[in-house]
């Protein structure tokens, strides 16, 4: 099949029609890439905000911030924005930027195969189409984590994971368990603690949580961001400055003074916990910041409630009356919610993505998911990811991270756009260097201080980026050319690095 390379003739596909899909659409559209197409398998665009309806939902990002830097929004109603609140967002500035008309809906990927020349992508609904450049903007906390707790399914009351919230099931009044004791479930028990007749909450390990508290964003502040773009968009770098400041390169940094604030913050919050005996439960032992920080001001409040128990001792299985714990106890429950995070290593899969030569993503991925500096990945030529493997999940904000990539992806093909190249794939050994520096480095990050959290891969190592926000602000700014395989008519091709550039890496 000929391929439709030419200048600005690419024909786009961006897999995923959450934030960083989006933010794809748009910024490709504008550098005036004619031919996007996004595939969503749902029938609404929004991601993790179309999938995650719990209540008690928001960002622990500022609004302020949680939001496109091309789309600055001075109308959010509160400091951390509800996720509809968010959904709602992210749906205006899809109509706003006319990129509705750009979303394919109900087209889940289940292949995506290189040919050697262009990829090809079928469908779960059977169709399919072809395309030259395919970008992966498959979410990252995606795919919920079921627990291996056995019984589980003998349950006989109604179950469920936060991410899939059942709506139908009213819970005032109920006797209702949640496992958990994360970023989810701190929002879910705050939300629901005042309704349920009695709560239990299963804890396996106690969670640091900063107590930042999530007020109204008065009007004369609306109306002092919304009078100048400048004024908005100096907002917008202020708190990404201080969110650097304080937690993006403080994490990466086990010694970093700036973690001496947050574990103030952290303990004299859970000083305000009355009962020692329960302070002590809620007393993590390790380090603040090793495991994701809880953000909430009303959590510990909501612990401290007559209806609500923390239970400690370790889950032993399920039966259908309720949750059976070491201790013998049966805790008796209507409702089960299973507030257990995400299968961190998915990243682009169930979908099948085979590249040059066959090579299969799954097998390369076997051990554990790598892509060189987060967005491509050796013989998968024009296949680049957002938010892929080892980029700044976590320590940086989600939307901030894809624009970056967005931008790099777009210098990176340039030479496809301009004729110079029809294939660009990271080479192996950029990959293995990136990474054994990577490992190395992250072994001085907070999260390798002692803890288990889904920032660790198999091994115990940190899979996210380990070094500053500069530093991947740096790495984005500019593609060195020699470390990717780049091919012209089957041909390697040499491109010249900006000095710059190579230095940065
Ligand atoms: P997390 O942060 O992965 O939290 C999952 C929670 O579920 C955590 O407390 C786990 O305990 C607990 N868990 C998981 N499996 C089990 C079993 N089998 N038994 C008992 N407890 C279990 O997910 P969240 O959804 O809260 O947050 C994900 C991210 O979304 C968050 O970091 C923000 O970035 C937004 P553990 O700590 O592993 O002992």
């Amino acid at each position: 099949m000929p391929s439709s390379f030419g200048p600005k003739h690419q024909k786009i596909a961006i897999i995923g029609a959450g934030v960083a899909g989006i933010a794809a659409a748009i910024r490709f559209g504008e550098q005036g890439y004619s031919d996007v197409t996004v595939y969503e398998k749902a029938d609404r665009v929004g991601g993790t905000w179309r999938e995650n309806t719990y209540p008690g939902i928001a960002c622990d990002v500022p609004s302020h911030l949680y939001n496109f830097t091309f789309a600055l929004n001075a109308d959010w109603q509160m400091m951390f924005s509800p996720g509809k609140d968010i959904q709602a967002y992210i749906e205006r500035v899809v109509v706003d930027f006319g990129v509705d008309e750009r979303i394919q809906f109900g087209h889940e990927v289940a292949k995506a195969a290189f040919d050697g020349q262009i990829w090809h992508l079928t469908f779960t609904n059977g169709k399919e189409v072809a395309a030259d450049i395919v970008i992966a903007a498959t979410g990252v906390l995606h795919h919920p984590a079921y627990p291996d707790i056995e019984g589980l399914d003998t349950f006989a009351g109604d179950a469920f994971h936060t991410a899939r919230w059942d709506h139908s099931v009213d819970l005032a009044g109920k006797r209702v368990g949640i496992i958990g004791t994360g970023s989810t479930a701190a929002q879910v028990i705050s939300s629901i603690a005042g309704e349920v007749g009695h709560l239990s909450v299963f804890q396996r390990t106690a969670q640091w949580v900063i107590p930042v508290a999530n007020d109204p964003i008065p009007d004369e502040k609306k109306e002092h961001l919304r009078s100048d773009p400048g004024v908005l968009r100096a907002h917008y770098d202020k708190l990404s400055q201080k969110g650097i400041e304080l937690f993006s390169d403080a994490v990466v940094n086990a010694d970093a003074a700036q973690l001496d604030f947050l574990a103030k913050a952290c303990e004299d919050y859970l000083q305000t916990v009355r009962s020692p005996e329960l302070r002590e439960k809620l007393r993590p032992d390790y380090k603040v910041g090793c495991k994701r920080l809880v953000v909430s001001s009303d959590f510990y409040e909501a612990m401290q409630r007559p209806n609500v128990d923390l239970v400690t001792d370790r889950i032993d299985r399920i039966e259908p009356g309720g949750v059976c714990t070491d201790d013998g106890a049966l805790h008796d429950l209507d409702v089960l919610i299973l507030a257990t995070g995400f299968k961190v290593d998915a990243f682009t899969r169930p979908m099948k993505v085979t590249g040059r030569d066959g090579l299969d993503l799954d097998d390369i991925w076997a051990k554990r998911p790598g892509a060189y500096l987060s967005v491509s990945v050796p013989g998968f030529p024009n296949f680049f990811m957002l938010n892929g493997p080892n980029g700044p999940v976590g320590n940086i904000n989600l939307i901030q991270v894809a624009e970056f990539e967005i931008g790099y992806l777009l210098k990176l093909i340039e030479p496809i756009r301009e004729g110079r190249a029809d294939q660009i794939a990271a080479t192996e050994e950029a990959l293995i260097r990136f990474d054994e520096a990577r490992v190395e480095r992250s072994k001085r990050t907070v999260w390798a201080t002692g803890c288990s959290s889904w920032y660790l891969d198999d091994r115990g190592i940190p899979l996210v980026w380990p070094w500053s926000f500069k530093r991947f602000e740096e790495a984005m700014s500019q593609p060195v050319f020699s470390d990717y395989d780049v091919r012209l008519g089957g041909e390697a091709v040499s491109l010249a690095d900006p000095e710059s550039a190579v230095a940065a890496n």
